[in-house]
C-alpha cells in the first residue's frame, strides 16, 4: 500500500471557508486525505462536511460536542490518524491563510525531515500579507520571546502549518501536552526537539483571513506568555 498523509483541518464556523478549501487541498496529492475536526459550530460547518464525506471516501469528520480549543481538537485529530495508520500528519487551518499550494513543497520536505514547519519569518524575511502592524509585531515578537526562553532554534514557533511523520507523535505522549492555543505549536515542537527530532522551516506566504470570523483571544496570548516557562522548566527538571 502507498503512502497515505492525514490533512487536519479543526474549525469553528468556517462553513464558507472548508467548502472550498477541501477539494484545493485533495487536488495537491493523491497521497492526501482530510480530517475535519468541528466543534458543534453553530453556523453547520459539520453537517456540511459530512455530507462531502458521504462522496469522498478522502473526507473523514470527527465532531466535538462544543467549542474545546484548538489543542484537544489536534490532539483528538491526531489519534485518530495513529489509529488509521497515516504516514504523515498535517496542521492545517480552515481559513485559507495556509495556502493548499504549499502542500507538495511539505511532503517533498517530509522525506528528509521528521516534522516540516511553515514558516513565516524564515530566516528574517516576513512572509505575512495583510495582518496589521499591531498583530504583526505581536507574532514577530512572541516568536522571539519564545526562543529566548526555551531555546527551541526556530524563526516561527507559533506557526500551525506542520507536517508530522507518524513517529514523532507516536513519541509524544499527547495526554501530557497541556497547551490549547499558539502555545500547542510551541509546545508540540518543543517536545519534539528535546526527543532529538528533526525540525525543518520551509517558507510559506501566510494570508489572513478573508472570510469568517476570527478566534483569536488575549487568553490564548496569556498561556502563551506563561508555557514556554513552564516548558523550559519541565525540560530542566526532566519532565519533557
Ligand atoms: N475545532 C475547533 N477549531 C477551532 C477552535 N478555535 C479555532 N479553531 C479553528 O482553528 C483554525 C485557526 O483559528 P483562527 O480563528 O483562524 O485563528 P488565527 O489564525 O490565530 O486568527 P485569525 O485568522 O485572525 O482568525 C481555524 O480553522 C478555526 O476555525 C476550536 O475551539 N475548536
Ligand atoms: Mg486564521
Amino acid at each position: 500500500m502507498g503512502e497515505r498523509a492525514l490533512v487536519v483541518i479543526p474549525t469553528y464556523n468556517e462553513r464558507d471557508n472548508i467548502a472550498r478549501l477541501i477539494p484545493a487541498v485533495l487536488e495537491k496529492d493523491p497521497r492526501l486525505q482530510i480530517l475535519v475536526v468541528d466543534d458543534a459550530s453553530p453556523d453547520g460547518t459539520g453537517g456540511l462536511v459530512d455530507e462531502i464525506a458521504a462522496s469522498d471516501p478522502r473526507v473523514h469528520a470527527l465532531h466535538r460536542a462544543g467549542k474545546m480549543g484548538l489543542g484537544t481538537a489536534y490532539r483528538a485529530g491526531f489519534r485518530w490518524a495513529l489509529e488509521h495508520e497515516y504516514d504523515y500528519v498535517f496542521e492545517m487551518d480552515a481559513d485559507f491563510s495556509h495556502d493548499p499550494a504549499h502542500l507538495p513543497q511539505f511532503l517533498e520536505a517530509i522525506v528528509d525531515a521528521d516534522i516540516v514547519l511553515g514558516s513565516r519569518y524564515r530566516r528574517g524575511k516576513v512572509t505575512v500579507v495583510n495582518w496589521p502592524m499591531s498583530r504583526l509585531l505581536l507574532s514577530y515578537a512572541a516568536n522571539l520571546y519564545a526562543r529566548f526562553v526555551t531555546g527551541l532554534p526556530l524563526d516561527d514557533s507559533t506557526g500551525g502549518f506542520k507536517c508530522f511523520r507518524r513517529s514523532v507523535l507516536e513519541a509524544i505522549d499527547l495526554e501530557q501536552v497541556r497547551s490549547n492555543g499558539y502555545a500547542f505549536q510551541i509546545e508540540m515542537s518543543f517536545r519534539a526537539w528535546k526527543k532529538g527530532f528533526r525540525i525543518v522551516e520551509i517558507p510559506i506566504v501566510f494570508t489572513d483571513r478573508t472570510e469568517g470570523e476570527s478566534k483569536m483571544s488575549k487568553k490564548i496570548v496569556r498561556e502563551a506568555v506563561w508555557m514556554v516557562w513552564r516548558l523550559r522548566w519541565w525540560a530542566l527538571t526532566g519532565r519533557i
